[in-house]
């Protein structure tokens, strides 16, 4: 059967906002991200940290060094139960809705809320984007430290603890074992 779905990495995208110095606003992303969504709603995203694009390659490296550190904490996490919205989805091929979830990264989980909007596809697939970013504070997930180790670095007079964070993700159905 083609109960579950699974994430279309190529076609899905995660990206999130740094601010420095005040005013410089720059737009970074992570080019490797898994997911699967369970036919009952169980919604599981893991993102490589690894997989940083800040789009200057010294300061990925720096950024997995000192913020993420991805020797220790290579990955995160986001885990939801989605249930409700693919009900929904079964009489609405467009539907917004508010989604608890859990946000594992570096090593500490915080509740977050996902406002999502979900669209359904003609063969099946599910386009599910973010109407309005989620606010990751850095203080939430222990990453201040690293924060003031990448600003001292660069020299910088202040880098933002508050980062929002969007994406836009692609899900196909997969095939699953009949049981
Ligand atoms: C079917 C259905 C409904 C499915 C739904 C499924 C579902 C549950 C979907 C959920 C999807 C999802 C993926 C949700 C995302 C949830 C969130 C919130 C994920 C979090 C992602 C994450 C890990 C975010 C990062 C958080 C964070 C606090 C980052 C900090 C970033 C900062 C502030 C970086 C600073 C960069 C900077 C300015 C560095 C300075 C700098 C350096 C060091 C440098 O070397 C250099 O070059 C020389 C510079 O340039 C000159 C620099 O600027």
């Amino acid at each position: 059967a083609w109960a579950d779905w699974a994430l279309v990495s190529n076609q899905s995208a995660l990206t999130f906002v740094s601010t420095k110095a005040g005013n410089i606003a720059e737009v970074h992303k992570f080019s490797s991200i898994k997911g699967q969504v369970t036919a009952k709603g169980a919604a599981i995203i893991e993102i490589d940290l690894i997989s940083i694009d800040s789009a200057i390659p010294i300061r990925d490296e720096r950024m997995q060094k000192f913020l993420f550190e991805t020797a220790k904490f290579p990955k995160a996490k986001i885990v939801a139960d989605v249930s409700g919205v693919l009900k929904k989805s079964k009489s609405a091929a467009y539907v917004t809705a508010s989604v608890p979830a859990q946000l594992q990264l570096h090593g500490q989980e915080q509740s977050i809320t996902l406002e999502l909007a979900v669209a359904t596809l003609n063969d099946g697939q599910i386009m599910v984007s973010a109407t309005q970013p989620t606010i990751v504070n850095a203080s939430g997930f222990d990453l201040v430290a690293g924060i003031e180790k990448l600003r001292e670095i660069a020299g910088l007079p202040a880098i933002s603890h508050s980062v929002p964070v969007s994406f836009s993700l692609l899900f196909a159905p997969s095939p699953t074992k009949a049981h």
